[in-house]
């Protein structure tokens, strides 16, 4: 049923659905089928049960609203080396704007300078947390694709170059009659995987077929995990990184912490010849180099597609 929501913007379906919601302490084969499943389904799944401790998880959350609460004069002093850092509304480089404002780290370098809280402890140990949590993902998704060497795609966030980032979104409550109600435009994640922890307040929406718009309900005890642009060329296409956005709420603050898995910069991505079968015959994708994937996204607008430049012809 596709039903008419006020998230809906002029001449977009809007279809509600429940993502596969996978509990990580069942039984391994059964979570590795299920893992696969969502990924070629939904290119998004939720996790329960992942391992990250509660204690560190509301930390995190409690840190991230003080953080945002403080007065704009001090969130602007957060100015690290770009991309990373407070920004407000401006996304990206090339003109991307969102009614969003945000604080862009690095994961490897979870901290503010001058920093008098507890919000680089913190932060460090919810990164920790949530990088533990993609490895062991990505090694179910490799043993359940039947990749031999189950640390394939897991190695190159664990490596000590990993490009991986952390990034807190803050969506204050927007009345829909002051704006477009776009909180984080559309777009794929350029990553290997997302993992996202948002508080219990709608907003993420995904799109699952062109002009359709799926809002997700958000389950704050889980983790929402996606597949991002690299693990789709990385399974040749078997999974594909979905398009997705964030939209305001007209009366509660949204926040959401996501974790992109990114791997060193010279990491050469191509699919293993396992994901070459009879379905997928040949490479859809040529070899290329992180650095060659962020460059180009980064000259791009936030909607563009970046994956087909590496189509094969
Ligand atoms: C989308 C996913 C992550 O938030 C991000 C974003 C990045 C940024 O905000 O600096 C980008 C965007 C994201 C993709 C296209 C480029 C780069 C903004 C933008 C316009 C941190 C990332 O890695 O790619």
């Amino acid at each position: 049923m596709v039903v008419a929501s006020p998230n809906s913007m002029l001449g977009e379906k809007i279809l509600p659905i429940d993502l596969p919601m996978i509990d990580l302490s069942s039984e391994k084969s059964m979570v590795m089928k299920l893992i696969v499943k969502a990924c070629e389904e939904y290119g998004f799944f939720n996790v329960i049960n992942h391992g990250v401790p509660h204690d560190i998880i509301s930390k995190m959350e409690k840190e991230g609203f003080d953080f945002f609460a403080k007065p704009m004069e001090e969130k602007k002093l957060v100015a690290l080396d770009n991309p990373f850092g407070y920004g407000c509304k401006n996304i990206g480089f090339n003109g991307d704007m969102g009614e969003v404002e945000y604080l862009l780290l690095n994961a490897n370098v979870p901290s503010i300078p001058n920093d008098p809280s507890n919000f680089s402890s913190t932060v460090s140990a919810y990164t920790k947390g949530v990088k533990e949590l993609a490895c062991k993902i990505l090694e179910l998704i490799a043993e359940g694709l039947g990749v031999h060497d189950t640390s394939i795609f897991s190695r190159f966030i664990r490596h000590v170059h990993n490009d991986s980032l952390l990034r807190l979104n803050h969506y204050p409550p927007i009345p829909p009659i002051l704006s477009n109600r776009v909180g984080f435009g559309e777009h794929s994640d350029p990553q290997i995987i997302t993992i996202l922890r948002s508080n219990d307040v709608a907003g993420l929406q995904i799109s699952l077929q062109d002009g359709m718009w799926n809002p997700v309900t958000p389950h704050p005890s889980a983790f929402c995990v996606n597949v991002g642009d690299l693990l789709q060329v990385m399974t040749n296409e078997r999974f594909v990184s979905v398009r997705h956005r964030a939209v305001t709420n007209s009366n509660k603050c949204r926040m959401s912490v996501a974790y992109f898995g990114g791997p060193p910069l010279n990491a050469c991505i191509v699919a293993p010849s396992v994901m070459v079968t009879p379905n997928r015959p040949s490479l859809l994708f040529k070899p290329f180099t992180w650095d060659e994937y962020k460059k180009l996204t980064y000259s791009l607008r936030l909607g563009d597609n970046r994956i087909d430049f590496f189509r094969q012809l």
